[in-house]
């Protein structure tokens, strides 16, 4: 058996190859070995629940928790990683951290404007932090005192988001750290028996945080954990595979990615057959997708940070800080490969929600109350990539559109059609009484007229319409949305 296993693993390497260093891409190679905690379904789930995530298209993540009150400094010095790590550096007294929460007081905090902002922006889901790797909770879980409660503040912050939310329309996802470095049981490796020990109690303690939560806030559409790269949880595939068919019984459709659950050896994201293990690849953190090749097929989401790599509230961004052009074309690429995109905001130690961020939601929010039409409900079409920008589709209808965001000189923006499907017709999205100039080229091959005022600054919608073979591409059909 050992033996056998060390032959997999060899082969696994070599075919392979050193590529593979990023958290989820499926292996290059299948392999076809029988798991019993390996992906419990092939393919696409496609029921109404994840129909619904599948359709968001825009979310909001928020990372909020006691890293907060520092905002990447101690004693006037800059820390450089995630706010959300700042416990990690060595440059902070781990003591002085597990004390900030006796200063958690955010006076400015209101669960009700955070959720009118992000709908205001178009987001249809957001993902909050319960619990990030610090271990402080944002609810008052009974399992440990190291929470809100115990705060100043003291009153139950997950409950006052999920309320505020839930009254916006917009669905609910608990984000939940599985590396908790407040509890005592706590390892990311285990190395003794002492630790696994200690590390069962951790488990029993996970177990009971998560049923909490789930009984505390039964509207939660799903679960998104983090940390599971451990070692420790990677041996876990037996427990994980049970705690997670126990969160699905609490509630009708849960959803839950692929960074959760190992298989029985230690794979994430895909398991050793290369079969994706949950409900979406969860692999795509600050990267994206270029094709929809690299999606293998499945769902997906891409998180964002609006500056390099900052979740929690750092005071001091440095770097690039992303414009909304910018967040706008990557939410419009995630959807035109059949991804959710997220952005991240990291309220401050008081609750506000800091100017850059309710900026970009407001810029982000003007192009959706325009365009959103191009983004919900709306995926893949499996037409040729054209340097102007995507195309979507929307499931239902098939109604297609064009979101440009590089408008040649020339103004002639190239479309080829399938065979035997005619473009018939293009319209401005924003203005349907202004018909496009459409010339044909060569066959399947078009151009259609527009180029845009200068003052134009924003990506703009087009509608087509074509006849003959239809825009069906049997792609996204196999979603069955
Ligand atoms: C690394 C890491 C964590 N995963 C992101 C979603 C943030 O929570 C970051 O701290």
């Amino acid at each position: 058996m050992k033996r056998i296993a060390f032959i997999y693993l060899l082969i696994t390497f070599l075919s392979f190859g050193m590529g593979l260093n990023a958290q989820s891409h499926k292996p290059e190679k299948r392999v076809s070995v029988n798991l019993e905690h390996g992906a419990h379904r092939l393919g696409k789930r496609t029921d109404k629940y994840m129909q619904t995530w599948r359709n968001y298209g825009l979310g909001q993540f928020i990372h909020w928790g006691v890293y907060a009150i520092p905002g990447g400094h101690w004693d006037g010095k800059y820390y450089p990683g995630a706010a959300e790590w700042i416990r990690s550096w060595k440059g902070m007294p781990k003591d002085a951290y597990d004390n900030l929460y006796k200063q958690f007081n955010p006076k400015k905090f209101d669960a009700k404007s955070w959720a009118e902002q992000a709908a205001d922006m178009g987001a249809r889901y957001v993902i909050i932090t319960t619990k990030h790797h610090d271990g402080f909770c944002l609810w008052p879980s009974e399992y440990t005192d190291y929470t809100v409660e115990k705060s100043p503040y003291k009153k139950d912050i997950i409950g006052q988001l999920v309320e505020a939310y839930d009254a916006e329309g917009i669905d609910v996802y608990l984000y939940f750290s599985i590396i908790d470095w407040n509890h005592p049981g706590y390892r990311s490796s285990l190395k003794s028996e002492e630790d696994r020990e200690g590390y069962e109690a951790f488990k029993k303690f996970t177990r009971n945080q998560l049923v909490e939560l789930l009984t505390r806030y039964p509207s939660t559409k799903g679960l998104w954990f983090d940390g599971t790269w451990d070692p420790a949880w990677k041996e876990q595939a037996e427990f994980a595979d049970a705690l997670g068919e126990e969160l699905r019984e609490m509630v009708p459709g849960l959803i839950i990615g692929s960074r959760f659950r190992p298989d029985e050896n230690g794979n994430r994201h895909f398991d050793t057959n290369g079969d994706l293990i949950g409900d979406y690849e969860q692999g795509w953190e600050r990267k994206m997708p270029n094709t929809i090749e690299d999606t293998n097929g499945n769902d997906w989401d891409c998180v964002m940070t609006i500056p390099e790599n900052q979740w929690g509230y750092h005071s001091d961004w440095r770097g690039h800080v992303k414009t909304s052009n910018e967040l706008i074309e990557m939410l419009v690429k995630a959807v035109s490969l059949d991804g959710n995109f997220v952005l991240n905001f990291g309220p401050d130690g008081q609750g506000n929600i800091r100017p850059e961020e309710t900026e970009l939601a407001a810029e982000i929010g003007d192009w959706m109350a325009i365009n959103s039409e191009a983004v919900y409900g709306c995926g893949h079409l499996a037409w040729e990539k054209e340097d102007w920008g995507y195309y979507t589709v929307n499931r239902k209808t098939g109604k297609t559109y064009m979101v440009v965001f590089n408008t040649p000189v020339s103004g002639a923006l190239r479309v080829k059609t399938p065979k035997k499907n005619r473009l018939e017709k293009a319209y401005l999205l924003e203005k349907p009484e202004t018909e496009l100039n459409i010339e044909k080229i060569h066959r399947d091959e078009y151009f259609i007229y527009h180029k845009p005022d200068a003052s134009v600054n924003k990506p703009f919608v087009i509608v087509i319409e074509t006849s003959g073979a239809g825009t069906d591409d049997g792609n996204y059909q196999k979603a069955k949305t």
